[in-house]
């Protein structure tokens, strides 16, 4: 198959589920046209199957917004045509569905019938797509794809509650790729980030409010009190400087560290002993899986589609939104000598479940299915 794949060129997310899909579709053969703003960072290997489309977006003085979903649909368009692709696929709804189907129209006139394949992805539904400014067009867009896949159980049942669509969807859950996502030796690391044999805590994220990083900051607050221990937090975002601030408050800033936007995180996640992810939401929360990969237990929350992951007592724990009493217990609890060596096996197994191998053949079958049906 000939697959344009459409994303946002993001360190984590959708973007990286979108990049790390087109090169195991291309390492399976098909070929993958990626077409975005910018370079996804994921994106930095050779394949004779694998191409890339940079999205140009004109300025004009008359501009107080550049129209880059038109730029967006010429370039799907464009991409189509130059290309013969045999099928679009957007991650997240906004403005990828609108722009894809705005594009199968155009391409209509032109003679070729180009289905669309739309992944939801998690704030494209439970945030920013069922605000009153983009939900008509989200709603319409979803209903006109030809294919929907969501990323969990609860990303499909929350969009079935906040939109009015009349297709099905189907959940094909996030994967990772373990051969990357392995735990390391890295034990040179470990010493200069813990030189006193302190158990390591990890949190990487985009650093928006969603994700309640004051809640991983004060559940690492209350464990170092019990335990020595050492944070790293990996990721930007706006949250970071008033994060920054509320570590120098606690005066904890000795034992924690900002390593900002990593390429390589899974070398960061082989020397953690426990992941925390309080989110607020999380449609699938792929950070979470790829630190199980690297061996490595979760205390999350039990919002949206963290407990189709992180399962309770054995893989880490799941508290209730905001409860971080219950994380400390809970992460005393994992970090626990007696305990840590089967969460971390738990992890890894559990992990192994979403390995892309696995994936991979249900993201196909839903093209060809798709492909069939126009
Ligand atoms: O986590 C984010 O804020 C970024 C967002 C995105 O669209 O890139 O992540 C969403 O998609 C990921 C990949 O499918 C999921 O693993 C995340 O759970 C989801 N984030 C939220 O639902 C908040």
């Amino acid at each position: 198959m000939k697959i344009g794949i459409v994303c946002y060129p993001t360190f984590g997310g959708s973007g990286v589920v979108a990049t790390e899909l087109g090169k195991a579709l291309a390492k399976n053969g098909h070929q993958v046209h990626f077409i975005t703003y910018q370079q996804p960072p994921r994106l930095d290997f050779f394949n004779e199957n694998v191409f890339y489309h940079e999205v140009n977006i004109p300025t004009y003085p008359l501009f107080q917004y550049a129209p880059y979903e038109s730029a967006l649909t010429s370039a799907m368009v464009n991409v189509v045509l130059n290309e013969n692709v045999d099928l679009l696929h957007v991650h997240y709804a906004i403005p990828h569905a609108s722009a894809a189907y705005m594009a199968k129209m155009v391409l209509k006139t032109r003679g070729r019938n180009t289905p669309v394949v739309t992944t939801l992805h998690g704030t494209d539904v439970t945030l920013v797509g069922k605000d009153a400014s983009y939900e008509p067009v989200v709603t319409f867009s979803i209903n006109e794809s030809d294919g929907v896949t969501a990323v969990s159980e609860n990303l499909r049942q929350e969009t079935f509650q906040h939109f009015d669509i009349k297709r099905e969807i189907e959940v094909i859950p996030n994967f990772i790729d373990l051969s990357r996502f392995q735990r390391q030796q890295k034990d040179h690391f470990k010493m200069a980030i813990c030189p006193n044999g302190e158990k390591l805590i990890v949190h990487t994220s985009n650093f928006r409010r969603v994700k309640r990083i004051d809640d991983a900051v004060m559940t690492f607050f209350h464990v170092r009190q019990t335990m020595p221990v050492k944070l790293l937090l990996v990721g930007d975002g706006p949250e970071r400087a008033r994060i920054q601030q509320l570590c120098r408050e606690l005066g904890i800033m000795d034992d924690v560290r900002f390593l900002g936007k990593l390429d390589a995180v899974e070398e960061v996640l082989s020397v953690a002993d426990l992941f925390l992810m309080p989110s607020e939401n999380e449609s699938f929360g792929l950070a979470a899986l790829e630190a199980m990969a690297c061996e490595v237990p979760v205390i999350s929350t039990n919002v949206g589609g963290l407990p189709e992951l992180n399962v309770q007592g054995v893989t880490g724990f799941l508290s209730n939104l905001g409860d971080v009493p219950d994380m400390v217990k809970n992460a005393l609890y994992v970090l626990g000598d007696d305990h840590l060596p089967q969460f971390k096996a738990n992890a890894l197994d559990r992990a192994k479940q979403f390995e892309i191998s696995k994936i991979l053949p249900m993201y196909e079958a839903h093209y060809e299915r798709v492909l069939q049906s126009i």
